[in-house]
């Protein structure tokens, strides 16, 4: 199986994750924004990453690709069967997804991805008024709801904190760290998912990465 994707991307990290904690056997192929590779583009339609190849069946969307692939390899469970865990995990995915990872790219995208890789420059005030505004409130929600089992949903990991932790590595890039002294919850949960083996090998490259870019 291929994927397409960069591993700054939060929705790319996300699947790699996924895919770790899964134990399924993939290829990772690099691509930027706007890449031509013919494979992701046949992959996807709208040249968003990630995509994925499985052996011709292709996909894209990480929760389109993840949905495809918990229907394939249901062990170990990640989207739970039980109606009130499955639509938590939903809720937190779309969470992470389309509210976090959304003010992360903010951030992300005017701060590194237009300067940096596409040689423009980036709304600098945007970026400044989602690290003031936005991102205090989406923290302040996550420290309310993180529970005592130090996952998201029931007493095991799912695919709620990888989705929700994913996009915290986009604001660490733009130097905008979780401070433990007023979100210690979000704190403590944050590195002990990232740091689990599914994660934690992405995590170093690409911090590798970004401190090339950077520099
Ligand atoms: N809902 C999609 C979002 C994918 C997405 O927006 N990816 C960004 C990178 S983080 C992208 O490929 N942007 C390029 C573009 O919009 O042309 C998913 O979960 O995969």
């Amino acid at each position: 199986m291929i994927i397409y994707g960069s591993l700054v991307s939060p929705f790319v990290r996300k699947l790699l994750a996924y895919l770790g904690e899964k134990g399924i056997e993939f290829e990772l192929k690099g691509v930027g924004i706007g890449d031509p590779d013919p494979g992701f583009r046949a992959a996807s339609p709208l040249g968003k990453m990630p995509a994925m190849d499985d052996d011709g069946f292709m996909l894209a969307d990480s929760s389109a690709i993840i949905q495809y692939l918990e229907a394939k390899h249901p062990a170990p469970e990640l989207i739970p069967a039980d109606p009130q865990e499955r639509g938590q995990v939903i809720w937190w995915e779309e969470f992470g997804d389309t509210v976090f990872a959304a003010c992360s790219g903010k951030m992300f995208f005017n701060r590194i991805v237009a300067p940096k890789f596409l040689g423009r420059e980036g709304d600098l005030a945007a970026a400044a008024l989602a690290e003031s505004e936005e991102l205090p409130k989406l923290l302040d929600y996550l420290e309310s709801a993180i529970p005592a089992s130090g996952f998201l949903v029931g007493d095991r990991l799912t695919l709620a904190d990888l989705a929700v932790a994913s996009p915290l590595m986009n604001f660490k890039h733009c130097g905008s760290v979780v401070d433990a002294a007023t979100h210690p919850k979000v704190a403590a949960w944050s590195a002990a998912i990232l740091a689990r083996p599914s994660f934690a090998p992405w995590v170093a490259k690409e911090e590798r990465m970004m401190a090339k870019v950077l520099a």
